[in-house]
């Protein structure tokens, strides 16, 4: 069979933080292989229904994060005005945390969770012309809502998850990279783990996975990682080295290998702040930058958040990375109850642990998660483009405006060249002092750098004024 995968736009609102190769596509591509497979990146490319009419597949698969499902329904339903006879098939986080939104007459069927197994098989069914319902793991649109197969069991093992074919995105590779990314390269994407341990309260990962953690096995961790295009890649895990044991073995199997790959990844604070031998070792190994979820700089708030961490630990995490000269790419959560010392306080610490590249994020339920239930009357807008974690979804205990110009403003602070030069003084006073550089991560973000990375924001947070008040002005109209 001719199946065609669909990587959906991104809405123009959403302010997002890069365009990646689509990996679950890949791999579904790679579960494919006795099929004929084609990927349309609908980032990079416009015209959708010309692919369709041309090369006449068989199925379009089409997948979606909460954030991409305007866009897709949109792929959705220019697929079917081209070709009404083709099966449309949809699957991704979206569709697995809120299948009701693709009961469409347009989709044919709704793969939940893990979809490789389930697609494989829907499309074997399709071939030999037996009915879908013995698939397990689908919800079938019908009469404006959706009937469920019976559920699949979730996966016992990483192995069961079949490789990447990266043959099918060759044709966009160097454009896949992170957005304040200069690298003309590109950036690849590798998967280690799925699932997090975690149980934070805002996080839908866990939940997405019914709270399993399957780890890939080392040695073929470190293949996938040689054999990834490109030097630069990000695993695209939610917690890569919970298991230290394994975190050693993949640092052995690296050395070994002697690759020059530089690797980014998502680390837990506890995890960095009990090991710093191993974030050392990982350092050697071409592990330049971890994306580390602190959340919050008080003890009440990561407790609210269930982060499982101290404050104690998110210090302790920042010096260790600091000494074994990682990148940290901290995240906090700016919470819907913020107030204007709330903001000072976060500002204030980045300031005081001379954080350089923090990255905020505003707390919001995410669709399909109970939290999301519990928000349900409260929401300003049920727009998924906002969902980005920029844009404010819930009631704001502040002005909703002036959430919006602290949140900028506190960007604008943490990126601002004199912020950087101040800093740059300060150390150089320590070094007058003492007779040596301060460790602090001034050597990972160069003065061009910080410079860019300045402009970049402001770029990046330029249209977000604009939403913020197209958000209230919706709701207010709703209210009266
Ligand atoms: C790497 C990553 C990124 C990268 C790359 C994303 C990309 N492709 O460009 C970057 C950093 C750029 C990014 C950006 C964003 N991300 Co992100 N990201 C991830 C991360 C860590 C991994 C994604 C991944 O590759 N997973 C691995 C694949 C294999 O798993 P999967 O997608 O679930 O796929 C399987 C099934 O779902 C199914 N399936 C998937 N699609 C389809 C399609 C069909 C037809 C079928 C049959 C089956 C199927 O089969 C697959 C294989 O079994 C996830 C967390 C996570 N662990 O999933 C967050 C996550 C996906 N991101 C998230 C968010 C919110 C964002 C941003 C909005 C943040 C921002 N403001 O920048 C943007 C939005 C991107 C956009 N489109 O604009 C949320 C999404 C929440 C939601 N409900 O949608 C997640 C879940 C993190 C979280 N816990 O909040 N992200
Ligand atoms: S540690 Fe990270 S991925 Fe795990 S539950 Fe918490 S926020 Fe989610």
């Amino acid at each position: 069979m001719r199946v065609l995968l669909v990587q959906p736009k991104v809405d123009p609102r959403v302010r997002s933080l890069g365009k990646l190769e689509p990996l679950a596509l890949e791999i579904l591509a790679g579960a494919l292989s006795h099929h004929e497979v084609r990927l349309f990146d609908h980032r990079f490319e416009a015209n959708l229904a010309r692919e369709v009419s041309e090369w006449r597949p068989d199925v379009v698969g089409v997948t979606a994060l909460t954030v991409e499902y305007g866009c897709a329904v949109d792929a959705i339903r220019e697929v079917r005005a081209t070709r009404p006879d083709v099966r449309i098939v949809v699957g991704g986080t979206h569709a697995t945390m809120m299948p009701a939104d693709f009961a469409l007459p347009e989709v044919d069927a709704v793969v939940l969770g893990l979809g490789h197994d389930t697609f494989r098989e829907l499309l074997d069914a399709h071939a030999s012309g037996k009915d879908p319902s013995a698939v397990r793991g689908l919800a079938l649109p019908e009469k404006g809502g959706l009937r469920f197969t019976d559920e699949r069991p979730p996966a016992e093992s990483f192995d069961a998850i079949p490789n990447p074919d990266r043959s099918v995105t060759r044709r966009y590779r160097r454009r896949y990279r992170a957005t304040f990314s200069l690298d003309p390269e590109g950036e690849a994407t590798v998967i280690t783990s799925l699932g997090c341990p975690g149980r934070c309260a805002f996080c839908s990962s866990w939940q997405q996975n019914k709270g399993r953690y399957l780890e890939r096995d080392p040695e073929s961790v470190v293949e996938e990682i040689l054999a990834a295009p490109g030097r630069r890649l990000v695993l695209a895990d939610d917690n890569s080295l919970h298991n230290i044991e394994r975190a050693w073995r993949i640092v052995e199997l690296l050395r070994r290998s002697k690759t020059r790959k530089r690797v980014r990844t998502f680390v837990r604070a506890d995890t960095i702040a009990a090991n710093p031998d191993l974030m050392r070792a990982l350092r050697e190994v071409g592990f330049g930058t971890f994306i580390v979820g602190y959340e919050a700089v008080t003890d009440a708030r990561l407790r609210e958040y269930h982060k499982g961490n101290t404050m104690e630990t998110n210090r302790a995490a920042i010096r260790v990375l600091r000494e074994a000269g990682i990148e940290n790419r901290a995240m906090f959560m700016v919470a819907q109850d913020f107030r204007r010392e709330d903001f000072a306080e976060l500002s204030r610490f980045i300031e005081q642990e001379k954080l350089r590249t923090p990255i905020f994020a505003v707390f919001t339920p995410v669709p399909g998660t109970p939290l999301y239930e519990r928000s349900q009357n409260d929401l300003l807008t049920r727009d998924y483009a906002y969902f980005d974690y920029v844009h404010c979804v819930l009631p704001t205990r502040m002005d909703y405006l002036e959430f919006h110009d602290e949140f900028v403003k506190l960007y604008m602070h943490t990126y601002s060249i004199r912020r950087y030069l101040r800093d740059w003084a300060e150390e150089g006073v320590q070094l007058l002092k003492t007779g040596r550089w301060p460790a602090t991560e001034r050597k990972h973000v160069p003065l061009g750098l910080a410079l860019f990375y300045g402009l970049a924001f402001r770029r990046y947070l330029a249209p977000l004024r604009r939403d913020y008040e197209a958000i209230a002005r919706a709701h207010d109209r709703e209210r009266t």
